[in-house]
């Protein structure tokens, strides 16, 4: 099991000041690590932001940054990560960066490589792999609970764009990338697929919808919606919903898998419960800490709920680890990025021909 305090002896150094870095911060200070420095959009804002925050220095630049860090954190616009992760593994730091690892496959592929090359660690934080619930569905599945896996029903929506007066550098393909929902949450889902069922995305068939071409001056190029037919290696069939304009929903990850036996369902805003469905008659399961697939991430005791932040917190403490030379079970590393950065170029390739694509079953 990873000590929670991992971090300990570390300097975590940040790029970018906003909502992901306090996440990041938050984490890395939990796992007992020193949240050393930080730089920002400009130096103005980095200041402020390393005072908000509770970091001990503001930097000028980012290489300002990588000279005082031991683990270089990426929470930066979407466009700059490939090249920010290149520059800190080349000053010889271990890198957590944001996701998408890069906006092109072609870019998370070098960026991977580049890792593996210089034996440093590069994780890209799919944290919902880190709720303990999640860890259970997995393991009832490998134990062959579900028995053989015929439909997944998926779905991620928010509505923080509903509005066409809404707007974010997301929405700016220059900043955000050339797929906005489906890269920004739709890889969340596609990762929590394959982790839980073991099975790869063989293939698919997308749609998507920009439903306002332009938010607050800028035209937007990169998708609100996107409605994805896949196939699993094991032959299941999978519908993915993802949108960013989905009234009332706020962060609504939920995953329904079907099996020959068992159905489960896990929905994230209610991440201490899985619902387990079964045709005689079904039931709520609760976090167990002493449940298979657990392995520690459990912090308190069931009925004592954890959060979003709990589980950031348990991925950045098994970077930590990783980075002591720890192998941590599960630890979503650059490969998963690239995963992530070929099944989204799957789906712009899919929406743009109308045609089903073949997915590249690899992730090297
Ligand atoms: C915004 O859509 C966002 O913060 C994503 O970027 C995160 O990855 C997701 O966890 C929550 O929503």
């Amino acid at each position: 099991m990873t000590t929670h305090l991992s971090g300990e002896g570390l300097r975590a150094g940040f790029l970018g000041g906003g909502f992901m870095a306090a996440v990041h911060s938050r984490a890395a200070r939990a796992a007992g690590a020193v949240p050393a420095i930080l730089a920002g959009s400009s130096p103005e804002r980095g200041a402020q932001a390393a005072a908000d925050l509770g970091i001990e220095a503001a930097a000028a630049d980012v290489a300002e940054v990588f000279a005082a860090c031991d683990v270089a954190h990426i929470c930066t616009p979407n466009g700059l990560h490939a090249a920010q992760a290149l520059a800190a593994l080349a000053a010889g730091r271990h890198v957590v960066c944001e996701k998408p690892l890069a906006v092109t496959v072609e870019d998370a592929r070098a960026v991977t490589a580049a890792a593996d090359a210089a034996g440093l660690v590069g994780a890209v934080p799919f944290v919902y792999r880190y709720h303990p619930i999640v860890r259970q569905a997995r393991a009832l599945v490998a134990a062959g609970e579900l028995g053989t896996i015929l439909t997944i029903d998926g779905a991620y929506l928010q509505d923080w764009l509903q509005q066409p007066g809404e707007s974010n550098w997301r929405a700016d393909a220059a900043a955000g990338g050339a797929s906005r929902a489906f890269a920004d949450i739709g890889s969340h889902l596609c990762d929590l697929i394959e982790f839980v069922t073991g099975q790869r995305i063989v293939a698919l068939t997308a749609r998507t919808r920009t439903v306002y071409a332009e938010r607050q001056g800028t035209q937007v190029a990169n998708e609100d919606i996107a409605a994805v037919i896949a196939e699993l290696e094991g032959g299941a069939l999978a519908t993915l919903l993802v949108s960013q304009l989905a009234p009332g929903r706020k962060n609504g990850l939920v995953l329904e898998v079907h099996g020959t036996a068992q159905s489960l369902r896990f929905a994230q805003e209610r991440p201490e419960e899985l619902w387990i469905g079964a045709a005689e008659g079904s039931r709520l399961l609760l976090r167990d800490p002493s449940a298979a697939g657990d392995r520690g991430l459990s912090l308190v005791p069931a009925g004592h709920p954890m959060g979003y932040q709990d589980a950031f917190n348990a991925f950045i403490a098994d970077v930590y680890a990783a980075v002591r030379g720890e192998a941590p079970d599960g630890l979503p590393v650059f490969a998963d990025g690239l995963r992530a950065a070929i099944i989204t170029a799957a789906v712009l390739e899919s929406a743009a021909t109308g045609t089903w694509v073949r997915v590249e079953s690899g992730s090297a």
